[in-house]
């Protein structure tokens, strides 16, 4: 990798308070979890929970809702993973906005390729090579203290990109245009994000309060497509994955570890003003 000596990884105020924010961050909604298995998420699940869960006797409820919320965002992953296409060990992926490492951990478990992560949090990097050091996959999968829209990886290095809910922290030509640079003719990116609804008209009360929550900037669907559109990366899929999510917030909502975003989420997918979706586009 050539890192750009002039541009610094954090180039504004904005940047260095997102990268505080994940720094510091200890929520145990994300840390019970990861321990359930080792793999640490930073995104929500999908698909329906088992409602027994919530009848586990005595102390084991707890846990038990914790590993059932825990399967739900690793079936996430598995999802986005899906549509990355026919992905060989010879190809080299990039998770944009790489977090603890999960789903660049189970793309390498399930592609035997060579993933980069990126994250402008070092305590995240940190995090995520220890974990793959811990599984000895260090010298495939290795994550950075680098910035997305700049990663200085080598222009058509990466056979794939994803972004699991990371884009509302950046401009999305920015990001698209270094997506674009990064990926060669074929090449595949999938992101699946929230976003707001443009049908709706302006930003609900409930996404603005998401934005406050997580220090972020959630984009209108409309602005996902004209800047995919505007840096030549054409989308072959688009899944709404809104009802699919709904249950995991549910479920989260009653659990020990809810966080207090619970209501603002369901508030915003059951009123229509905020979408789930899976994009997944092909550069030409
Ligand atoms: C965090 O996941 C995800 C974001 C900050 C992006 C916001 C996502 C949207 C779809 C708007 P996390 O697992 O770190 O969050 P939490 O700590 O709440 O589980
Ligand atoms: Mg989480």
């Amino acid at each position: 990798m050539t890192t750009s000596t002039t541009t610094p990884v954090l180039r504004t105020d904005y940047q260095k308070a997102v990268a505080e924010y994940w720094n510091r961050e200890r929520n145990p909604v994300n840390l019970r979890l990861g321990e359930v298995d080792g793999l640490y998420h930073h995104h929500y699940g999908i698909g329906d929970y088992d409602p027994r869960v919530l009848e586990t006797p005595g102390e084991a409820r707890a846990d038990a809702i914790i590993e059932e919320m825990h399967r739900l965002e690793t079936a996430q992953a598995d999802f986005l993973l899906d549509h990355l296409g026919d992905i060989t060990p010879h190809d080299r992926l990039l998770d944009g906005g790489s977090g603890r490492g999960g789903t660049s951990v189970m793309a390498h478990a399930r592609f035997g390729c060579e993933v980069d992560g990126v994250t402008i949090s070092e305590a995240q990097v940190d995090f995520a090579n220890d974990q793959a050091v811990r599984r000895g996959i260090d010298d495939k999968v290795r994550f950075h203290f680098s910035n997305m829209l700049d990663s200085g990886f080598d222009a058509e290095s990466m056979r794939g990109i994803w972004t699991n809910e990371t884009t509302m922290y950046v401009d999305l030509f920015e990001l698209f245009a270094e997506f674009a640079r990064l990926l060669p003719h074929g090449g595949r990116y999938v992101c699946i994000t929230g976003c707001s609804n443009d049908v709706t008209g302006g930003r609900s009360k409930a996404v603005s309060r998401i934005d406050e929550h997580y220090t972020c900037n959630i984009h209108p669907r409309s602005h996902y497509f004209k800047a995919l559109a505007a840096n030549n990366l054409v989308p072959i899929n688009v899944v709404d994955l809104t009802s699919a999510t709904i249950p995991y917030w549910e479920l989260r909502a009653k659990s020990s570890v809810a966080t207090g975003i619970e209501d603002p989420f369901l508030t915003a997918y059951r009123d229509g003003s905020f979408h789930y979706l899976l994009i997944a586009a092909d550069k030409v």
